[in-house]
């Protein structure tokens, strides 16, 4: 083992959360060296090779996961939508709302209104929920500008939450989120969503496209001309499907090699087939199914059956899912959508990473950050299990304890 090593991590319980092997790919009584950061073994202690003059941190027995990835959020925004939570809770649905200009819209205009510190400033907030709860890595979206320079800022914000804090960010351009009022559905694309999605590449803010393809966004048509884009500049593509309708997004995402479809209460046979086919991640959203009670739940068994890699994450914004909590998602996702606790570990871990793109996190294993969550819990199944209850230890992200 060249080079020095910086930490050994002794008297651990690891779910690394490696497939094929033991339930959570779980190691009793675990071990793991350390340096520059990335892991270069794990495994049982007995096997542990000699690891001479590193710092030795004994976890007392606790629970050691990878460090947790929020892979869909929306956490950078302006204002809130309490008046929208009451309307609803009076009767109307978040599509009314949503034509009635509420929704998405309302908060493209506190967005808009808000400088970037003020932007940054909020987020940061719901970042320390997050980071709380042992997130290492989270997704951003833009989507709530609409325009150029909102987009920009909000992509530059997104960027400023990593400067800020111990934590990973990565950016998807939501350009095609809603259509801007007083603007044609087509012509927003063209005039406006594709030219911004060209800067924010030029000045490196996106590292991923996103889009909804729904009847009160867009339809698959408008999204494949931004998705065409995302391919001439080699960018990865994401997509919000099947929320509210099957408009076969997903099956438009596979066909683009998506790195996910994400929501999919709506999705068919023919979409779990294509996602099954391009190996396109399923991101199941609980929070949003939850808020807007929704009843048709997305087709966990058949994702499932088909060999469909799921993750789980919070979707984070302030209308359809106000959560800043991934354990709650874990929750909800195996009370309302019967995943498993197993599964929705993994869809914070190991799916979660691929559906950001990332083969250097979400597993413990040589070779990956040594990116951790330590937990005071007996077993992985309490971190899905509990309702409002923070068992987070420590987390230690890129090595440092
Ligand atoms: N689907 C969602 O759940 C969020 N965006 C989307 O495309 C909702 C965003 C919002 O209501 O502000
Ligand atoms: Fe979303």
């Amino acid at each position: 083992m060249a080079g020095p090593i910086d930490m050994v991590i002794r008297n651990a319980c690891l779910a690394t959360m490696a497939p094929g092997g033991a339930a959570y790919g779980l190691v009793r009584d675990g071990a793991v060296i350390v340096r520059d950061g990335m892991i270069v073994w794990a495994g049982p202690a007995a096997e542990i090779p000699p690891a001479d003059g590193a710092e030795v941190r004994d976890l007392g027995g606790r629970l050691v996961t990878p460090a947790l990835i929020d892979c869909h959020t929306h956490l950078v925004h302006g204002g809130n939508r309490a008046r929208e939570f009451e309307m609803r809770l009076e009767g109307a649905s978040y599509e009314e709302i949503a034509r009635a200009g509420g929704g998405i819209v309302s908060t493209v205009a506190a967005t808009r209104a808000a400088d970037e510190d003020t932007l940054l400033a909020s987020a940061l907030r719901r970042a320390d929920a997050l980071i709380a709860e042992g997130v290492g890595t989270i997704e951003i979206k833009s989507g709530y500008g609409l325009d150029t320079d909102t987009e920009l800022r909000m992509l530059r914000v997104a960027r400023r939450v990593e400067r800020e804090r111990p934590v990973r960010v990565r950016t998807s351009f939501l350009g095609a989120h809603a259509v801007p009022s007083g603007m044609e559905a087509d012509a927003y694309i063209d005039d406006v969503c594709i030219p911004a999605l060209r800067r924010a590449h030029a000045e490196g803010l996106a590292d991923a496209v996103d889009g909804f393809c729904e009847g009160i966004a867009f339809s698959p048509a408008q999204i494949s001309r931004v998705f065409d884009v995302a391919a001439e500049l080699g960018l990865p593509v994401k997509l919000h499907s099947e929320q509210l309708s099957d408009l076969g997004g997903a099956k438009l995402a596979a066909s683009r090699g998506a790195l996910s479809a994400d929501h999919l209460e709506y999705l068919g046979a023919d979409g779990i087939a294509a996602m099954a086919k391009a190996g396109t991640v399923a991101v199941i959203l609980p929070g949003a199914f939850y808020t807007l009670r929704e009843t048709q739940a997305p087709p966990i068994a058949g994702l499932r059956g088909a060999g469909v890699p799921m993750a789980v994450a919070t979707d984070a914004n302030p209308g359809s899912s106000p959560i800043t909590s991934l354990l709650l998602a874990m929750n909800m996702a195996c009370t309302l959508f019967r995943m498993t606790p197993e599964e929705a570990l993994a869809g914070t871990t190991r799916n979660a990473a691929r559906a950001l793109g990332l083969d250097d996190c979400g597993m413990i294993a040589p070779g990956l950050r040594a990116d951790f969550a330590v937990w005071d819990v007996e077993e992985p199944a309490e971190l899905s299990y509990r309702i409002g209850f923070n068992p987070l230890y420590r987390r230690i992200v890129g090595g440092q304890f």
